[in-house]
Formats: structure tokens, C-alpha cells, sequence
């Protein structure tokens, strides 16, 4: 799953690039060489939200509507995660939605990702929420957390999109970074 990011610094390249050519033509050279803050701003700039640790947590979005699920273990998870556990938070408010997972029991330093899905846990989550059904597999048309879990085996993350989930927004998933298939937990909204 390195093509993901790869995937994600070429769009940040390319929108740099766009930025450019809306400048003079004497930044347009700069663009392989800019720094990955800049590439960061610009996916930041695009709403290509994967998570950010330090945003507020969905519990204390103010005014926000929250509902809460606690994760329970798919089957169709790989050895080696028998004992994970945890809580996700989806809050909505007058700024859009905002999602918060915590984890524990994760195997230490791997790479995660969870999305919010449009199927009940009995279903494995069935398929990503779309805020528009015809529309991308990537944020901001979904909602992805990208996370390493910590050296005590805990997972946390926090994203945010600008737009409100609807009903259809009933569970979040959490898969192996590398191994997108192998589900490993589900947590389903209570409302
Ligand atoms: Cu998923």
C-alpha cells in the first residue's frame, strides 16, 4: 500500500503545480523540489483529510450531535489481533463531521487505516460511505483515518471533513494498511 501515498504526494505535486502556473512562470521550476510542508499544505488545501492527531476529538466538537460504537473483532481478521479493543466517536455539527478512533491491543508500530462504512458490522461494514454515491474513493467524498499504532499497542486518530454524514453512515472499519482485505474490527454507530 505504498502506492497510496505515493498516490497522495503525486496529487500534492500536482496541485503545487497548478498553483503554480496560476503564478509567475518563475516558481513553476520549484515544484520537484518543494518542500514536504508545502505538499502537506496543499493536500490540506484539497481536504484530503487522512487524520490529524491533534484536532478535536469528535466527543468535544462543541454543539456538536455525537454517536459513539465500540469495536467488535471480524473474522476475517490475520493472526495476532485477537485481544483488540476500542471505541470510535462521529460527531456532527454546523462545521461538517468529525471522527475519532481509539485503539488498543494493536500490534506496535504497524500502519492502519479505517474508513467510515455504509453497513452494519454483521455485513463486515459493507462498503464505504460515499458522501456522493458516483463519486471518489478518496476523501473528501470519503472518510479515511490513517494511523501507526503507538510502541503499547494503542491506535488513535481524529478526521475531519467539511460536509455532514447522513444516515448512511453506520459503522467504521479498521484494516491492516497492508493487508486492506483482513477487516479486523468493526464498530457500529448506536444512532
Ligand atoms: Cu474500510
Amino acid at each position: 500500500m505504498r502506492n497510496l501515498v505515493l498516490l497522495l504526494l503525486v496529487i500534492a505535486v500536482i496541485a503545487g503545480a497548478c498553483r503554480s502556473d496560476e503564478s509567475t512562470a518563475t516558481t513553476t521550476a520549484s515544484t520537484t523540489s518543494m518542500p514536504m510542508d508545502d505538499a502537506m499544505g496543499d493536500m490540506n488545501d484539497m481536504q484530503m483529510n487522512m487524520g490529524d492527531p491533534d484536532a478535536v476529538p469528535a466527543e468535544e466538537v462543541p454543539g456538536a450531535e455525537v454517536v459513539a460504537g465500540t469495536f467488535a473483532l471480524l473474522d476475517t481478521r490475520p493472526a495476532g489481533y485477537d485481544d483488540v479493543a476500542g471505541t470510535v466517536a462521529l460527531a456532527r455539527s454546523a462545521g461538517g463531521t468529525t471522527v475519532t478512533i481509539r485503539l488498543e491491543n494493536l500490534a506496535a508500530g504497524v500502519d492502519f487505516i479505517s474508513h467510515v462504512h455504509d453497513g452494519l458490522c454483521s455485513e463486515l461494514g459493507g462498503d464505504h460511505y460515499k458522501f456522493d454515491p458516483a463519486g471518489s474513493d478518496m476523501p473528501p467524498n470519503e472518510i479515511h483515518l490513517a494511523f501507526t499504532s503507538a510502541a503499547d499497542g494503542t491506535g488513535f486518530m481524529t478526521a475531519e471533513n467539511a460536509a455532514t454524514v447522513d444516515d448512511r453512515a453506520r459503522s467504521v472499519v479498521v484494516h491492516p494498511l497492508d493487508l486492506l482485505d483482513n477487516k479486523i474490527a468493526c464498530a457500529q454507530f448506536d444512532g
